[in-house]
């Protein structure tokens, strides 16, 4: 029989709407869903890896037990026996932090993977906590953290209404977005070039968003914090500073305005690649827009100086009145508001403890990923003899990608959560896979925090899940039952025990603490286990809830799922007073751990011309991270892994376009094709990430057979910046030369 499914394509962040047409078990078709109110149809080439990554015959649907060289497949109950056991036994050995955990990218898009993680990590009681979060976005949380109190407090472009966007170091029309929630990016920015606005892009690489835009200059990679402070600068010179809904808000103008003042234009200039005169132009054109805002992603983030850039970005949206303006940078209201599991208690601390072995600080309960080797590799109490990886390939993603799996290879014990057994989960001992990507509930918990839209949306399985398969989150919660030895509660109780504990803190932190009972929210979502009800009481309490009848029309799980293409909830609105939880009660604009790091700029700037030759990293549309490659329809076409060099360049060492290059750093070196081509910026190339899928024991059939090479293994796991922890993946230099 046929049907329809409408849900959510779960590959990146845009949340698109697909309808996904079945017959039987099988995929007769997945297309946009025109109804669907945020994406209206509009999809991407990927939309149908989701069904590629549901038929994958490589796909891990059953637990796998390391034997020898290879892999068993092995029952659910004996593999979480098997994994409790192996852990417990790391942590009696070695007290707790004997046990590492590293969460990676795809937890964000499985609401019970998400949400499980946490439980698990509660449960290990370790600190040696990591993520793809110091490989991504920690530059930007520290700097909203520093500014306005907590890390899900970031500004979102308004693009549906702005007049003026200013994009410094992101792809949009290649990453449809990040850090913003905006599925059919490239058309919100046509439409906004139709209504007579202007689209201005700021890139070491002509991407394919710089085609797009009004306006592209290169810059030199690692430079914009200068440049962007040359704007600020202007700005005070000009007279130009107007606050807006922010007047009264904020604290330390003045700091701000002499900062500046350091960097004027002229001295910025030639250390950047942009002239002076179109600083101020464009300095000028953001203030004067009706509503203008500018927006950075990795390039402004996994850089040199990623918080300190990341904080320049949102002062110029500041000092020109356009934060928390409609067509400025803005907060989303999320149905479901996961504030209390990352701001308990208000303004959020960073560096509450640091690493053992090099004193690296924690960031948000966790060490950047570029610790845990030599956490791994030196002995002494607290050594790390145990891992678990939670959706998660830090071998391909994490630089000096060669040093990590040699210690990978030293673990007494290693469990990955995963469905696709390559760089890093070929390491493990035991692999527990999640149900297939259209086999699972969702509801994007995470990703509505940055939408450009309110919406709420329910994302049903189109598919029965495998009889023998798992979800994230009972997996996940099993593993905790185990570990904290509560064997005495069924799986079912403890399923209970969570929902109460996640729905108490949700609840406390929500307007209904004190009227609401928790009892009362309790029986509402019903007996059901998994995390559906947590969903259904988060949104029950959350901004649009019916608060258990008190809100008449209000949000429940039920009436979003009666809305099968989704509930539109409205265009941003302005937020503030409110919004800031900072101690002072204001929008911090120099906060030490931020301003603190210009010495190290400055040392930066002196010493920038001496460096002939700097990587960058890009995106593929049809790639997901490093996870997408094995997907037949997706990975055909021309060769992607390709080195990006200036004709200039290139010339200089003697290469021509199709030849063969040596790429190398610090850490090692790898072998690629050479495209020349202007498109970068003369002195800088370009490699895409995600690639280089080879090793004994990596199982991905269309993967390997065209695997790229890994530029994680010349990217510099020393380099860093230092007020987030973050990896400067991108602007170290590099050494180029003919094979
Ligand atoms: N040099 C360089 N390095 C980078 C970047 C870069 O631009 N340049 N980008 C960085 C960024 S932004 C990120 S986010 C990271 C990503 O880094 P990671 O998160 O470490 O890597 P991914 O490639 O996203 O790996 C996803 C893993 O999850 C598995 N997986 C996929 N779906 C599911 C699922 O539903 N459940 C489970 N359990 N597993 C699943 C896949 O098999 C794979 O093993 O890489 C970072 N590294
Ligand atoms: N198709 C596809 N979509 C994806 C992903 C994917 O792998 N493939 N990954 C997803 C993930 S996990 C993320 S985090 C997002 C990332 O989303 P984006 O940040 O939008 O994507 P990137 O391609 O990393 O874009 C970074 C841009 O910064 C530029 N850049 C590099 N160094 C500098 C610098 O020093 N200064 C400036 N101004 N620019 C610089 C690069 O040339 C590049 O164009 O994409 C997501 N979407
Ligand atoms: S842009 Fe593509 S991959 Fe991302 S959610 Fe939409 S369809 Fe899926
Ligand atoms: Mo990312």
């Amino acid at each position: 029989m046929k049907r329809t499914v409408y849900r959510t394509c779960t590959i990146c962040e845009a949340t698109c709407g697909i309808e996904v047409e079945l017959e039987g078990r099988a995929i007769t078709r997945i297309r946009g869903d025109a109804r669907d109110p945020f994406s209206r149809g509009r999809i991407c080439p990927k939309a149908t890896g989701m069904r590629g990554l549901q038929e994958d015959p490589d796909r891990i649907r059953r637990p796998l037990l390391r034997e020898g060289d290879g892999f068993v497949e092995i029952g659910w109950d004996e593999a979480l026996g098997r994994a409790a056991e192996g852990l417990a036994r790391a942590r009696t050995a070695g007290g707790p932090s004997a046990v590492a955990l590293y969460r990676g990218n795809p937890t964000i898009h499985d609401a019970g993977t998400l949400l499980g993680a946490n439980e698990l990590l509660a449960a290990l009681g370790t600190k040696q906590a990591y993520s793809a979060g110091a490989l991504d976005t920690c530059p930007r949380f520290v700097q909203c953290t520093e500014m306005y109190g907590g890390p899900v407090r970031i500004p979102v472009p308004d693009v549906d209404r702005t007049h003026y966007w200013l994009i410094v170091g992101a792809n949009p029309v290649v990453s449809q977005g990040s850090i913003m929630t905006a599925p059919g990016i490239k058309e919100r920015s046509e439409a906004l070039r139709a209504r007579g606005g202007k689209l201005v892009v700021i890139d070491p690489r002509r991407s394919e968003t710089a085609e797009l835009a009004d306006e592209h200059h290169f810059i030199v990679p690692g430079a914009d914090a200068a440049f962007l402070l040359a704007m600020i600068d202007t700005l005070f010179r000009e007279n130009l500073v107007r606050l807006g809904r922010c007047d009264g808000l904020v604290r330390d103008l003045e700091r701000v305005r002499e900062i500046a003042s350091g960097f004027s234009p002229e001295r910025v200039a030639p250390l950047c690649g942009i002239d002076a005169q179109t600083i101020r132009r464009l300095a000028r054109e953001l203030a004067g827009a009706p509503s203008a805002v500018v927006y950075g992603r990795m390039g402004t983030s996994v850089q040199s100086f990623g918080t300190l850039a990341s904080w320049a970005i949102d002062l110029l949206c500041i000092l020109t009145g356009n934060l928390d303006r409609p067509g400025g940078a803005m907060w989303s209201r999320p149905a479901v508001s996961l504030g209390f599991a990352f701001e308990a208690g208000g303004a959020v601390k960073l560096a509450r403890w640091k690493s053992r072995v090099s004193g690296r600080e924690e960031m948000f309960g966790e060490f950047p990923i570029t610790a845990l080797a030599e956490e791994i590799e030196t002995p002494g109490e607290g050594q790390v003899r145990a891992l678990v990886t939670i959706a998660g390939n830090p071998v391909n993603t994490a630089p000096n990608g060669a040093r990590l799996e040699r210690a990978l290879e030293s673990l007494d014990f290693m469990v990955s959560l995963d469905c696709y057994r390559n760089e890093t989960t070929r390491h493990a001992h035991l692999i527990l896979p999640p149900t297939g990507p259209l086999e699972r509930n969702h509801y994007d918990v995470l990703l509505l925090h940055v939408a450009v839209r309110n919406v709420a949306k329910w994302s049903p399985a189109a598919l029965e899940p495998d009889p023998g398969g798992r979800d994230g989150w009972s997996t996940s919660l099993e593993l905790a039952r185990r570990l904290m030895g509560l064997t005495q509660l069924s799986p079912e109780a403890f399923d209970g025990l969570v929902l109460r504990q996640l729905t108490e803190r949700g609840l406390n932190a929500s307007r209904w603490k004190g009227d609401l009972t928790i009892d009362e929210l309790l029986a509402a979502v019903g007996k059901e286990p998994g995390v559906e009800r947590v969903i259904d009481a988060l949104l029950r309490i959350g901004h649009y809830g019916d608060a258990c009848g008190r809100v008449p029309d209000g949000l429940t799980l039920a009436r979003v799922k009666a809305a099968e293409h989704g509930v539109d909830l409205g265009a941003l609105e302005p937020q503030l007073p409110g919004h800031v939880i900072t101690p002072s009660g204001k929008i911090e604009l120099a906060p030490e751990r931020i301003t603190g790091d210009l010495p190290r700029l400055e040392a930066w700037l002196a010493d920038a011309a001496r460096t002939p030759l700097r990587l960058i990293n890009r995106r593929d549309l049809r790639s997901m991270n490093s996870w997408l490659h094995n997907v037949a329809p997706l990975a055909k076409g021309r060769e992607r892994c390709t080195l990006q060099i200036h004709p200039r360049d290139a010339e200089r060492r003697a290469l021509a376009h199709g030849d063969r290059a040596r790429v190398r750093t610090r850490v090692g070196e790898i072998e690629v094709p050479v495209e020349v081509t202007d498109a970068v910026m003369p002195g800088v190339v370009s490699l895409p990430h995600g690639f280089g899928h080879q090793g004994p024991g990596v199982e991905l059939r269309v993967a390997t057979k065209r695997p790229g090479a890994n530029v994680n293994l010349v990217s510099d796991d020393l380099a860093f910046d230092a007020p987030s922890g973050a990896s400067a993946l991108f602007g170290g230099p590099v050494e180029v030369e003919a094979l």
